[in-house]
Parts: structure tokens; C-alpha cells; sequence
């Protein structure tokens, strides 16, 4: 098949299980088009079947808003025609999944159809905000097929919007070839010079992700058993937490690492991965620490109980209830059998549930829908 694929191609969950998809379906021998503003992070431009589109957005002075909505469905419109797309794949609604629709109009000599692919906060938050709302539901029931990352945000869609046409639920994946345990972590020497634990936490510092959490907990597990932790990728949360662990002294032992386009190389360094968000419609951070054999320790919100079974291949605690996720830290940490136990069972669930053999097939199957 030939697949035009748009996303948000900077930091974040949509853009990167967008991009991991477009690499996948190239492997497998289809032709991937990627119409987006940037290349995206993830994307090696040189790789066979990739092909990549910029969307060029002029200004004008009377523009207060540059029209970026339109000139997506402009160029799509354009790359199906000279592509010979068999269809246009688009990640997260907003504005997406409009501009599919209108490049879908404009594609009069064949037929274009759009598959919408809902990952989270473009329905939890953005979509129901009251600007975004009609036009969220219209884009949803105009879609040729829709998909969503986890039952909880088909559930959510459905209830928040009302709307009747079929969603089906495909989960985020891994690749488990790439994403895979480091029994030795020698490169973690040089945030732990002696050997102690590392913690890790991986998002884009938003006040969703409750990023000043993953410092409270780094606190209070430092009052019971040594441990470092890794900050990776940067936002509005980053600074508050800069200063949190100054306040709470334990900066030292804080490394903000910034946006890294390797985690895969990262997270294999760290014993347990911190996931204190007060939203997650799935979770892909969890999973790809989970591939690594790095246990979450989470919160029990949206998605992430479909992820996270409480007890064997993780820990669930409420969003804010520090207490809660320290002591399961600080079990994991200390009781070596424990761990070795759970990284075990996390790594299990990453292969068998939720690996791309598992589940790159299935949008291969809605592509087949969309078409017929
Ligand atoms: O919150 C983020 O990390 C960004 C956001 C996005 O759309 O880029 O992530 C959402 O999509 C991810 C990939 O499908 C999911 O794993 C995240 O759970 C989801 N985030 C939220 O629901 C807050």
C-alpha cells in the first residue's frame, strides 16, 4: 500500500508511535509518505520506502494565525495525487484530521480515504475544549475508519462526543528488538559513579505528566535507599522541577538530560521508570521501559491498567499519593528478587501483548477497510 502519514513530528507520544509505524510498514514493503511540518525526531530520511513532505505555511501580516490546517490539506491533496496514496493516515485529531478531510474533497479523480488515529489528550483535553469540540466530532464521524490507542479512550470518545461510528482499539507497540534490557547498564557509571539505583522518567514536562511528582518521589525514596534519577525531555514543567529538587536537596542526585532522540539507550540504564501522570490514555513510555525490563511504577489512571497488571508487571498508586509509588520504588529497589521478578514479567508483557508482530498487522487490516 501507499500510506500518507501526518503527526505532530516533534516530542510526544502520537508523533513517535506515528513515526515507529511509518518505519514498520516500510519494512514490510509499503510505500510511506510523511506529510508533516519537520521531519520527524525519530525518522532516519535515508531509510528505503520513506518518503518525507514538508508543509510549508506563509505568513502574511494579515494572518494573525497562520493558516497551518490548510496548507496540510493542500499538500496532501497535492502528495496523494503525484503519490498515487492509497489512503491518508492521520495522528491525533486536531487539526489532522480535518485537513485529511478536505485534501479527501479536493481528490476528485480517486478515491482518498482517512484513517484518524485518537491518542489522548486530542480528546481528553484539547478536543472537549468548547473551540475544538464541534469540529473534534465532525472530524471523528467523517473519518473512514477510526482507532484508538486503548478501550479507555474508545469509552472516553464515545461518552465525551456521542459519537456512533465504529473505533477500534488498536494499542500502542514496541519494537522489542530495539528496546531490550541491558543486564550490565555500564553506562549508567557515569550518573551513578557507585553503583547505586537509577530511576528514570521520560515525557514532555507538561502539567499533565505531574512531572514534579517524579522529584517528591526521588525524595522520599532517598530517606530509605540511594537512587539517581534521569529527567528526559524538557517543557513547561521542566524549570518548577529544577527548583523542587533544590528545595528538597536532592539536585544532586537529579539529571535533566533534555530531549534525547535515543531513549531506547537511556532506559535500559535504569532499574525503575517513574510515571506519575494524572492522565494517560495508554502510556508508550511505560511499555517501552517495560520492553527493557524496567518496571513502572505508575499511576492507576485512563489507559494505563490495560498496560500495567498492579503487583506483576508493575506498580499502580493514585495521582499525587507520593507515599504509595515511594514504597513501591524503594520494595523494587531493595528486594533484588522482587525486581528481577518484575523486570522479567514487564519485559513478558511487552513481547507477547504488545510488540509490533502483534499489532502493526492490525493497522495493516483497518488500512484494508479504509480502502474497501
Ligand atoms: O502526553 C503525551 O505524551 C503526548 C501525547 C501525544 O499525543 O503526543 O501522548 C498521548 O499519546 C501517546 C501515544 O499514543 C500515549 O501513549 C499517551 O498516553 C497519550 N498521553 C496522554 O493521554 C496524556
Amino acid at each position: 500500500m501507499r500510506v500518507g502519514i501526518t503527526c505532530y513530528p516533534t516530542y510526544g507520544g502520537s508523533g513517535i508511535v506515528a513515526t515507529e509505524l511509518g518505519l514498520e510498514l516500510a519494512q514490510r514493503g509499503h510505500e510511506v509518505h510523511f506529510i508533516t511540518y519537520a521531519n520527524p525526531i525519530r525518522l532516519d530520511p535515508g531509510t528505503p520506502r520513506i518518503h518525507y513532505h514538508e508543509v510549508e505555511v506563509s505568513t502574511y501580516p494579515l494572518f494573525q494565525y497562520p493558516p497551518y490546517c490548510l496548507a496540510l490539506a493542500s499538500r496532501m491533496a497535492e502528495v496523494a495525487v503525484t503519490h498515487k496514496l492509497d489512503l491518508l493516515h492521520v495522528h491525533y485529531a486536531i487539526p489532522h484530521s480535518i485537513s485529511a478531510l478536505l485534501a479527501r474533497q479536493m481528490s476528485t479523480g480517486r478515491r482518498l480515504p482517512f484513517v484518524t488515529t485518537l491518542h489522548g489528550t486530542d480528546i481528553t483535553l484539547v478536543g472537549s475544549d468548547r473551540s475544538y469540540f464541534g469540529i473534534t466530532k465532525f472530524s471523528i464521524e467523517q473519518s473512514d475508519v477510526v482507532t484508538a490507542i486503548s478501550q479507555n479512550l474508545r469509552q472516553q470518545t464515545i461518552d465525551v462526543f456521542g459519537v456512533n461510528n465504529e473505533i477500534l482499539v488498536i494499542n500502542n507497540f514496541v519494537n522489542c528488538d530495539l528496546y531490550k534490557p541491558d543486564p550490565e547498564k555500564a553506562g549508567a557509571a557515569q550518573y551513578s559513579p557507585d553503583g547505586e539505583k537509577v530511576l528514570i522518567h521520560l515525557s514532555n514536562f507538561r502539567p499533565v505528566k505531574r512531572v514534579l511528582d517524579c522529584i517528591r518521589i526521588l525524595a522520599e525514596v532517598r530517606k530509605h535507599t540511594p537512587a539517581h534519577l534521569l529527567m528526559v525531555g524538557d517543557g513547561p514543567e521542566r524549570g518548577p522541577a529544577e527548583i523542587l529538587a533544590r528545595e528538597l536537596k536532592v539536585d544532586r542526585h537529579v539529571y535533566f538530560l533534555g530531549k534525547q532522540n535515543h531513549v531506547e539507550r537511556l532506559i535500559p540504564l535504569a532499574h525503575v521508570l517513574l510515571m506519575p501522570s494524572e492522565m494517560e490514555s495508554f502510556g508508550l513510555a511505560a511499555l517501552e521501559a517495560m520492553a527493557c525490563g524496567a518496571p513502572p511504577v505508575a499511576t492507576d489512571v485512563g489507559g494505563v491498567p490495560e498496560l500495567i497488571t498492579h503487583g506483576v508487571d508493575g506498580f499502580l498508586a493514585a495521582p499525587g499519593d507520593i507515599p504509595a509509588q515511594a514504597e513501591s520504588v524503594v520494595a523494587l529497589l531493595t528486594d533484588e528478587r522482587l525486581h528481577q521478578r518484575m523486570s522479567s514479567a514487564s519485559r513478558a508483557t511487552a513481547e507477547t501483548r504488545f510488540s509490533t508482530a502483534r499489532i502493526i498487522p492490525q493497522y495493516e487490516r483497518c488500512y484494508e477497510k479504509a480502502i474497501s
